[in-house]
């Protein structure tokens, strides 16, 4: 009898001991960072306004939206190609939870915000907040609402009139009867990078002059939305299409009619993805699709490259998001597990592998913060030219180094949750998952960093010398915080090298750049971040960990473009032996 009460009460021990589940709380009210910057940056009425939507906002997150999340997951999007009788009919199933998702977007003004400009220029940071916050919460649900926002930003471009005026009045609907979302195909199976030479989508002009599309687009994602703009080639009377970019045109359609059924379109399938699983990517043959002309024939890539920038920024958003999502969770672990006799927040090495991530979100959130404050600028005519180069080029640089960052920190973050960090019904493994994705679309990593050489070169250099002088006046006007002087000092360092870099490359042949655009790119990510950390750690209300924050970015290799240049790493020699390693002699 007595060992048979010790074995249950040894299972009933085992029973109550279960391991505390890490959570966070108003995910708004405990960002501090995120808080302070906006008391620093906003006129005072707007902060009051601001701060009381984003603090009710940041409850509904917790309470309500967090849940429905959870309940994307859990319920994938779901293809079904034919009826019972054996009709085609290519439906797309999503959760209720994915279309209340759609619903709190309109009502909380997540496109709307920006295109109404009620607080001028600073509605762009506002909505880039909204967003933030809403990211990690919102089921995937972020990745339409990036490339609503880059459609209703190209209409917003193109000048709004005709069929494009309802579409975007749609877009930026806050009332969620009427709220359209929009996708954005570019892929297709010969090159989701070279889109000049991958694109075969052919258009042909209709009596009416409409087009109708030919074509297999590779990826669509969110590909239950309403609406799409695309590339196309059109065709002339003999059939013929002009090749490479300037045979590019834009295009915008209806996913479906107003019955639902699809406009000329088939669904191949849904594609069998690593993460973002909550939403549907699908592969489409477009069989003769409705569509209507927006761009001029020839420049639908200049034309797209609105929505591209857009989307873009809102994969920074994601990034900073994710890091700080797993590093908020992370830290909330640290104080209630035990290991080793005492909480993994007295163990002084867990504490410093969280601090490591935290200097990285607390650089990437301020690089997000800047880009949006100038598009905030640029779209209310209130940027100066130098700031519209500077915009150019930020958004690319941070796109391809916050990626990369977001997908470091998502792995190290996993492992700080130990073996739990690895199981499916944490959730953790969804916000790895969905992380790395972020250096792979809207632009691989390699991709942008040559179209960070792209705005160099159309702006004839002119966007470098804007670079090197922003950097050279915020550090003029942190220099005198003497805290901050070593940071100072290895970023003038940084920007001697850079120059120096710059001058050698252009004696050089044309490849050493190509070879150089990555480490060229993150180089000026991590000179542009440490000003901004500086920046933010030169306040008089500053505290201690906004300096250690800077001090501790600025103490990396802020300039590896230089280094690699003086380890030969550009040169043809080096070309070769790139080679050599990866394929043999
Ligand atoms: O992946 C996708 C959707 C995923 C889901 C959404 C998630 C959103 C985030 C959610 C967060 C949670 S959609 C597919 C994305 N695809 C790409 O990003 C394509 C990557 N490839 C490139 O970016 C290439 O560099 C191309 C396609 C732009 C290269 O095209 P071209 O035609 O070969 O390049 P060109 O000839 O250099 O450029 C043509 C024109 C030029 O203007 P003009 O003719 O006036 O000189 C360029 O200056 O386009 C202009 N241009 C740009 N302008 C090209 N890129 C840009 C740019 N970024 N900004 C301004
Ligand atoms: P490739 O272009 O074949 O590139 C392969 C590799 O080669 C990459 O690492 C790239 O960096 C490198 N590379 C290519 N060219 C160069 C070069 N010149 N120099 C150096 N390196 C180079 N697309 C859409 O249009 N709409 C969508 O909705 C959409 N949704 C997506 C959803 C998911 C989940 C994923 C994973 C992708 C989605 N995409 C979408 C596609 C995505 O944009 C492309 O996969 C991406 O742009 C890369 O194109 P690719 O796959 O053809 O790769």
């Amino acid at each position: 009898v007595l060992e048979d009460l010790g074995i249950h009460l040894a299972r009933r021990d085992t029973e109550a001991l279960f391991q505390e589940q890490p959570g966070t709380g108003n995910p708004y009210l405990e960002d501090t960072l995120l808080r302070s910057y906006l008391k620093i940056h906003l006129p005072p009425k707007v902060l009051e306004e601001v701060h009381q939507d984003l603090e009710r906002f940041g409850n509904r997150l917790l309470t309500k939206i967090q849940p429905l999340s959870w309940e994307c997951e859990l319920n994938p999007p779901v293809f079904r190609q034919y009826d019972a009788w054996g009709r085609r009919v290519d439906h797309i199933h999503t959760c209720s939870a994915w279309k209340r998702m759609k619903e709190i977007s309109a009502e909380e003004g997540l496109i709307a915000e920006a295109y109404e400009k009620r607080y001028s220029n600073w509605s762009r940071l506002y909505q880039a907040v909204k967003l933030y916050l809403f990211s990690s919460s919102s089921g995937g649900f972020s990745c339409p609402l990036a490339m609503t926002d880059g459609a209703a930003k190209v209409i917003e471009s193109l000048g709004i009139s005709g069929s494009l005026k309802n579409a975007f009045d749609h877009l930026t609907s806050r009332d969620p009867e009427k709220f359209w979302t929009s996708g954005q195909w570019m892929t297709e199976r010969r090159g989701g990078s070279d889109v000049a030479n991958g694109t075969e989508t052919v258009a042909r002009k209709q009596p009416d002059g409409t087009y109708r599309l030919y074509g297999f687009k590779w990826f669509t994602s969110a590909a239950d939305s309403d609406m799409a703009l695309t590339l196309a080639r059109i065709a002339d009377a003999e059939g013929q299409c002009v090749q490479g970019s300037r045979g590019l045109s834009l295009f915008f359609l209806r996913v479906r009619d107003e019955e639902g059924k699809l406009n000329s379109i088939q669904v191949q399938r849904l594609k069998d993805k690593l993460g973002t699983r909550q939403m549907a990517t699908a592969e489409l043959w477009l069989q003769g699709a409705r569509a209507e002309l927006i761009s001029a024939e020839g420049r639908g890539v200049a034309a797209i490259s609105n929505m591209l920038n857009i989307t873009r920024i809102h994969n920074v958003i994601g990034a900073v998001a994710s890091m700080r999502r797993m590093i908020s969770l992370s830290r909330d672990y640290a104080c209630k597990r035990m290991a080793f006799g005492k909480l993994l927040k007295d163990h002084p090495l867990h504490v410093q592998t969280i601090a490591r991530m935290e200097v990285q979100v607390r650089g990437a959130f301020l690089l997000l913060m800047e880009i949006v404050r100038l598009l905030g600028l640029a779209e209310t005519n209130l940027a100066s030219e130098q700031e519209q180069l500077l915009l150019r080029l930020l958004i690319p640089v941070a796109k391809l180094y916050t990626g990369k960052q977001a997908s470091a920190v998502a792995v190290e973050a996993m492992e700080s949750f130990g073996g739990q960090g690895y199981m499916e019904d944490t959730g953790l493994p969804v916000i790895l998952r969905d992380t790395l994705v972020l250096s792979i679309w809207e632009g691989t990593t390699n991709i942008l960093s040559l179209d960070v050489l792209r705005s160099l070169a159309k702006s004839q250099g002119q966007v470098m010398a804007v670079f090197l002088s922003t950097v050279q006046e915020k550090l003029e006007l942190v220099s005198s915080t003497k805290e901050l002087a070593p940071a100072v000092q290895r970023t003038r360092e940084a920007i001697g090298s850079l120059r120096q870099f710059m001058a050698a490359a252009g004696s050089e042949q044309g490849l050493t750049m190509e070879l150089a655009a990555r480490d060229f790119s993150y180089s000026l990510a991590r000179i542009y971040t440490g000003t901004l950390l500086m920046e933010h750690a030169a306040r008089a209300d500053a505290s201690s960990a906004d300096a250690c924050a800077a001090l501790r970015w600025c103490s990396q290799d802020l300039c590896p473009v230089a280094v690699e240049s003086g380890r030969g790493s550009y040169g043809g020699g080096a070309a070769l032996q790139d080679s050599a390693l990866v394929f043999g002699n």
